[in-house]
C-alpha cells in the first residue's frame, strides 16, 4: 500500500541565489566609490590636470575653494542635492508601496497576492475584496460549549456574542455564515462565558437591518445582561448503542453506534472511508480521490455495519481535494465530497461534530477508529465495521526517531498504541477518528497513513481536522 512508505522531507529552497548571479557583496565599487580626484596638483608637485568632464574653465578648476569659484558651482550643487533628496524619496516611496502595499505587512490580503486591507476592514460588514472574503469567516464556535464568538474589527480579536435581543432567525443566519444551510440549524441557549467575555461582548445594536451583514450590527460592549450566545448549527456527534469495546485488534461495531461512517464505493466496491459532517457533505482523505478523481465514479453509502447490506448509495456532485495535498509527505491529506442529493438522518445515519477553536484534542486523550480497513497488513478486509480505542500522541512523541521521525507535520495528528497491535490499515483511510466529550462525539482526524499497521512504535496518522477549520467551512459556503 503506498502509505506503507518511509518519506524523505521535502525542502523548499527558496531564499537561495547562484553565486554567478549575485553582486559580489564585497566588490570596491559598492563601498569605495570613485570620487573625481580634487587634490590639486600643483600642491605635490606633479603638472597640473584639467578636469574635461567640468564645464568651469581650467583657471577656476585651479582654485576651487576661491569665493569667486562656490558662487558659481553653488547652483549645481544644489541641483545635486535636489537629485539626491527626490531619488532618496523615490526609493523610500518604492520601499513602502513594495512592503506596505504590495506585500501587505501591516494588514491583510484577498487571497495571495491580492488587494491590501488593513486589519480593521476585516468583518467590519463592508465587502472589501471582490469575493467577499474579508467578511466571509466573522463567526465562529468556541469549545465544546459552542459559544459564538464574532470578529471584532475595532478591537481585531474574538469576542463572545451577547444574547441581549437574540433570536433563532439571527442563529440561523450565524450558522448560515458559518457554512451550514438554515434547515440544519438546530437552536440557540445562553450560557455565561466566564473569562472569555473578559474583553466585553460584541453586542447588537438597536433597530437593526436585516439586509445588512450581521457583523456590520455588532457592536463592541463592556454590558450584556443576558449573558454570551451558545448555537447548535446541526444536530451532531450523538451515538446510539456506543462502542462495546478489527480495523488492526478491534472488535465489530454495532448499528448506530458510528452513524457518521460511510464507505466510499466504486462499482460497490469498498475503497475508502470517509465521515458525515452535514446532510450534503462527507469528510475523507485527499489520498483516496487521486487516481479516480471523477465524482460520478463515486458513491456513497451509509446506514448499516455490513458492507453486504448498505446499498447502493448517493452520488457525488463534487469532490473538492485540499489545494495544498502533497503526495509525497501526505500533508493535507483531507477532501470533502458534496452530495448530488441529501442524506435522511436516522439513528443510523447522522453527522459528527466538527471541532471548534479552542479544542485541542490534547495529548493522551482516547480516541475511537473505526472502519471496514484490512485486518492486518496486506489481509482481508472485513464485511462488518471494525471499531478500536487508540491514544492520541503529542506530535514530539509522534516524532521521536523511533517512532515516525519527524515525519508528522501540524496538519497531522498521530494515534494508536505504541506497543503495538491496534491501527487503522489498507481501506480505512479517510474513515474517522474521534473523541467523545461528554455524550457528544467529536471529529479530530481522517485516516491518512501509517508504516505498516499495528506495527510496535509506528502509531497510524490522521488529518489533522482542528487544523483545517476554517478550509472546511469555506468550502461548505460556496454552495
Ligand atoms: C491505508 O493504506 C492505511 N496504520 C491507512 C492507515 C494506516 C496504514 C495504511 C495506518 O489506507
Amino acid at each position: 500500500m503506498y502509505n506503507n512508505k518511509v518519506n524523505s522531507p521535502v525542502y523548499e529552497n527558496r531564499g537561495f541565489q547562484h553565486e554567478a548571479e549575485r553582486p559580489a557583496p564585497y566588490s570596491s565599487q559598492y563601498i569605495y566609490p570613485s570620487f573625481p580626484q580634487t587634490t590639486p596638483s600643483h600642491n605635490v608637485g606633479y603638472p597640473q590636470t584639467i578636469n574635461t568632464h567640468s564645464t568651469t574653465t581650467p583657471g577656476e578648476a585651479h582654485y576651487p575653494r576661491q569665493k569667486t569659484g562656490t558662487r558659481k558651482c553653488h547652483w549645481k550643487y544644489g541641483l545635486c542635492a535636489c537629485l539626491c533628496v527626490v531619488v532618496t524619496l523615490a526609493v523610500i516611496g518604492l520601499l513602502l508601496w513594495y512592503f506596505l502595499y504590495y506585500q501587505c505587512l501591516l494588514g491583510m490580503s484577498c487571497g495571495p497576492g491580492g488587494k491590501c486591507l488593513s486589519h480593521s476592514q476585516w468583518c467590519n460588514g463592508v465587502r472589501d475584496c471582490s469575493n467577499g472574503e474579508d467578511e466571509s469567516q466573522c463567526f465562529r464556535l468556541h469549545g465544546t460549549s459552542l459559544i459564538l464568538e464574532s470578529y471584532s474589527a475595532n478591537k481585531q480579536a474574538w469576542m463572545p456574542v451577547c444574547a441581549d435581543n437574540w433570536d433563532d432567525n439571527y442563529g440561523k443566519t450565524v450558522c448560515q455564515q458559518i457554512g451550514y444551510s438554515r434547515q440544519d440549524y438546530v437552536a440557540y441557549s445562553q450560557i455565561s462565558p466566564g473569562s472569555m467575555a473578559s474583553n466585553g461582548y460584541m453586542k447588537l445594536k438597536s433597530g437593526s437591518d436585516p439586509g445588512l451583514l450581521l457583523q456590520s450590527q455588532l457592536t463592541p460592549s463592556l454590558q450584556c445582561s443576558a449573558s454570551a450566545v451558545t448555537l447548535q448549527c446541526i444536530g451532531c456527534g450523538r451515538s446510539s448503542g456506543g462502542p462495546s469495546s478489527r480495523i488492526v485488534g478491534g472488535t465489530e461495531a454495532v448499528n448506530g453506534a458510528w452513524p457518521w461512517q460511510v464507505s466510499l464505493q466504486i462499482s460497490s466496491k469498498h475503497i475508502c472511508g470517509g465521515s458525515i459532517i452535514s446532510p450534503y457533505w462527507i469528510l475523507s482523505a485527499a489520498h483516496c480521490f487521486q487516481k479516480y478523481n471523477s465524482p460520478s465514479l463515486w458513491r456513497v453509502s451509509s446506514g448499516d455495519v455490513r458492507l453486504s447490506q448498505i446499498g447502493l448509495g448517493t452520488a457525488v456532485e463534487r469532490i473538492i481535494n485540499h489545494e495544498k495535498y502533497d503526495s509525497d509527505g501526505s500533508d493535507n491529506d483531507i477532501a470533502l465530497l458534496k452530495l448530488r442529493e441529501p442524506l435522511t438522518f436516522s439513528t443510523r445515519v447522522r453527522p459528527v461534530c466538527l471541532p471548534n477553536a479552542g479544542m485541542p484534542f490534547s495529548a493522551g486523550s482516547q480516541a475511537w477508529i473505526t472502519g471496514w480497513g484490512a485486518l492486518r497488513s496486506s489481509g482481508p478486509s472485513p464485511d462488518i465495521l471494525n471499531q478500536a480505542q487508540v491514544t492520541i500522541y503529542s506530535r514530539e512523541t509522534c516524532n521521536a526517531d523511533q517512532v515516525l521521525h519527524g515525519q508528522v507535520t501540524k496538519t497531522m495528528i498521530c494515534a494508536g498504541k505504541l506497543q503495538g497491535g491496534v491501527d487503522t490499515c489498507q481501506g480505512d483511510s479517510g474513515g474517522p477518528l474521534v473523541v467523545k466529550v461528554g455524550d457528544v462525539w467529536w471529529l479530530a482526524g481522517d485516516t491518512s497513513w501509517g508504516i505498516g499497521c499495528a506495527l510496535k512504535n509506528k502509531p497510524g496518522v490522521y488529518g489533522n481536522v482542528t487544523y483545517f477549520i476554517d478550509w472546511i467551512y469555506k468550502q461548505m459556503q460556496n454552495d
